[in-house]
């Protein structure tokens, strides 16, 4: 079987790019420079309509959508244990990734592209206010679901490399995220994990590519 995800650095690809990693998973990555508008490419619009990544190719099949490709890793890597094995904490997990896709990353983006929400002049600050204000009361929650625990499961699953995409993005938009004490141990642990490490490695190297094509 062949696996090629397309990918770009500090975006939501990061999520496939970890749990192929925790999976064992052989896989190529083909980077996407957003910047350089790869995405809207003919080449990629035929890939992915849509202009998003991830998408993983499996032996020529494109699969998008972040929980549909977590969902199939844990099922094509079962030793991974990517899913809780109980069927109701798996249908809890598959909620848990619902919500990071649909209820927190809607409300990363339009700190990265405020003018995507709203195109009047000077509604920026606004527009990044309002996504923020969501952002802190889902990252309350998510910290309440992690009081006494490691992960969201007693081990670590898919759901967890997802959060920790959604926590790291807020951090790096500059939300005040010292209030949530249990997201910042489990964001901790997460970087202890060697997916992690290889991750931000293949990220500053891919980085640091993008900076001398600019
Ligand atoms: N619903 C998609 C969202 C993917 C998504 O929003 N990807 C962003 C990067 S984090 C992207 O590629 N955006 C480019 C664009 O919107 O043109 C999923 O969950 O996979």
């Amino acid at each position: 079987m062949k696996l090629s995800l397309y990918f770009a650095p500090m975006a939501c690809s990061v999520v496939p790019y970890l749990n192929l990693t925790e999976a064992g998973a052989e896989f190529d990555v083909v980077v996407v420079n957003h910047r350089k508008g790869q995405h809207m490419t003919p080449e990629y619009l035929k890939l992915n309509p849509k202009h998003k990544v991830p998408v993983l190719v499996i032996d020529d099949e494109p699969l998008t959508e972040n929980v549909a490709i977590q969902i199939w890793i844990a099922r094509n890597f079962p030793n991974a244990k990517l899913l809780p094995s109980d069927p109701m904490q798996e249908i809890k997990a598959i909620a848990l990734m619902a919500w990071c896709a649909s209820g927190i990353h809607p409300f990363l983006t339009p700190n990265m592209l405020p003018q995507r929400y709203c195109d009047l002049p000077g509604s920026e600050e606004s527009v990044r206010r309002c996504a923020q204000k969501i952002l802190l009361e889902n990252y309350q929650i998510a910290d309440e679901l992690l009081a006494g625990r490691e992960w969201f499961f007693d081990h670590f699953t898919a759901p967890d490399a997802y959060f920790f995409w959604c926590f790291r993005r807020g951090i790096f938009f500059n939300v005040d995220v010292s209030p949530f004490k249990n997201c910042l141990a489990h964001f901790e642990r997460m970087k202890q994990r060697p997916s992690v490490q290889k991750l931000s490695a293949y990220e500053e190297k891919v980085l640091e590519e993008f900076a001398k094509a600019a």
